[in-house]
Order: structure tokens, then sequence, then C-alpha cells
């Protein structure tokens, strides 16, 4: 593909405030020089984080001419990157995104957003979550936090899970289709440690990367992380490289924020360091586990 400035389509909401979705990920991916596309699925006054009674724009209705336009300018895409969809007919949309826009040596990335800490969202139900494990079949990479793995494996989410079981989860997603599965918020050491953990079948390697656990829960930091790992793929990094590189900056975010007594529901503060991600990733951070 000759694009100079590598090209990222991203599917997902715009949330006016709370810094979640759009308003993080076309921050950081301009930054680490990469173009960024919206599609964008819905515009929301805030993510629904933590926040009432906040507007909901659905969009789904105006994507396939928006889509159809991109399909006639004929553009093509390095990467197409999806992440929070709010229903099936968003979901069925970015399936047929991928298949129309599919390129060689393209990264197709699906998020699958649906929930936390053992839980879905509000606005995500059982039906989205059979129809997100079709999705993720047409992905090369997928970074579900640990409950999303759980609920796309049909699987308890339990925060005492051992080494054998989270590497068996990484084998069994990457069954499902993606070549790389990148699972989040491990806990690890009786949740001294959080861990983000992944999985490349091509060479059946399994990375690790640790970081120490900050009792805190922002939201859109799943959105910053990879985001950051798109960035990194995009520039040539190897996936453990990208993955330091995610769990770099996501560290020096939640720092950046946790000082200060902010809401949480506001997200990290990414614009205090967003320079990070052009900062030399640091060294002896991954291992093979
Ligand atoms: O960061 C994930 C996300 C994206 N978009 C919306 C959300 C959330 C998480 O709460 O509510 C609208």
């Amino acid at each position: 593909m000759n694009n100079p400035v590598p090209r990222v389509a991203a599917i997902h909401d715009l949330s006016g405030f709370g810094r979640a979705s759009l308003t993080v990920i076309i921050p950081i991916l301009s930054n680490m020089g990469v173009q960024v596309c919206p599609v964008p699925t819905a515009v929301l006054s805030t993510h629904t984080g933590g926040f009432e009674n906040y507007k909901f724009i659905d969009l789904t209705e105006h994507l396939e001419d928006y889509i159809e336009h991109w399909f006639k300018l004929g553009i093509e895409f390095n990467s197409i990157y999806s992440g929070f969809l709010g229903s099936i007919t968003q979901i069925d949309i970015v399936s047929d995104f991928i298949e129309k826009f599919r390129a060689e040596e393209q990264l197709v990335v699906v998020d699958p957003v649906m929930g936390d800490d053992g839980r879905t969202y509000d606005t995500f139900g059982e039906d989205m979550i059979r129809r997100m494990r079709e999705l993720i079949a047409r992905a090369d990479m997928i970074t579900p936090n640990l409950t999303e793995a759980a609920f796309l494996l049909d699987e308890n989410y339990h925060l005492d899970i051992k080494e054998d079981e989270i590497k068996d989860w990484l084998i069994r997603l990457s069954d499902k289709g993606p070549d790389t599965v990148i699972i989040t918020s491990v806990p690890e050491m009786n949740r001294k440690k959080t861990a983000v953990v992944a999985f490349n079948r091509e060479d059946k390697r399994f990375w690790k990367v640790n970081c120490d656990y900050i009792p805190t829960d922002f939201p859109g930091t799943g959105d910053a992380f990879a985001s950051v790992v798109v960035g990194s793929m995009l520039r040539g990094d190897s996936l453990p490289i990208a993955l330091d590189r995610g769990v770099q900056f996501i560290s020096t975010a939640i720092r950046a924020t946790y000082g200060y007594k902010y809401p949480e529901r506001e997200g990290i503060m990414v614009e205090r360091v967003l320079d990070n991600l052009n900062s030399p990733v640091l060294s002896s951070s991954y291992e093979i586990f």
C-alpha cells in the first residue's frame, strides 16, 4: 500500500466528554504519525461509564452511505480498527467494512469492547456478545480485557486466573480466527500487579508485560492502550515492543492523573503524556512466559 503516512479507518463512537473512544484514539494515533479516518458510529454527550442521562445519537442509518462514499473514492487503509459498538447492526457494519476494504498487508484490529470487572456495559446484551464472537473471526488482532475474554469464550470471569488457564484462553481465542490475541487487565501476584498477555499463532510465542496495580478504574484506558499498540505495529515495531509501549503509556498516563483528586469518570490525562509516545521504550520490560 502506497501511503507515506499509514492510514487507519477507526470505527468508534465520539463521546464528547470523558476521554474515551475517538477523543483519545485520534490524538494518540496522530501523535504516532498515523492518519486517523473516523467512521463515527454514534455521538454521545459523554461515554457511558459513570455518567447518567447522556445523549446518545445513533448514526447507524447513515453509515452505509458514509462507507459507500469511501469505497467509491477507492481509499486504501493500512489498518481497520474497531471498538465500542452500539448494536448488532453496527457489529454487522464493521464486518461488512472489513470485507469491503480488506487488502494485503493490512492490520485488522477488533477491540471487542463489551465490559469490565466481570460485567457488561449498560448497552451490551447477550445477543451482541454472540455477534461479537463472530466479528473477532475476521480480525488479525484482538485486544479484549479479562472480562471480555471471558465473555468471548463463555468462561467464568475470576481474578485468581493461573498462567496455564490464561494461556489456554489465548490459544482458544486465536483458534477463533485472529493471529494475535492480547488480553489486558490480568491480575497477578494477588492483584499487586496487572499484566498484559499475548499470543501469536504464527510463532506460537506467549508474551507478558507487567505493571504495578493502581486501585483505580479510568474509562477509556482500553481505547488508549489499543491505539498505542495499533500505532506501534503500523510503525513496524514487533508485537512485544508494541505491548511495552502500550503498557508504558497507560502506566504513565494513570500516574499523571492519579496524583490529582480528579473524577475517575473523566478518564486519564492523555494530554499530559502524549509526548511519551515518541520516547524510547524502556528496556527489560516484556518477558516470554
Ligand atoms: O472506552 C470504551 C467506551 C467507548 N465508548 C463508549 C463507552 C465506553 C466505555 O464505557 O461508554 C460510549
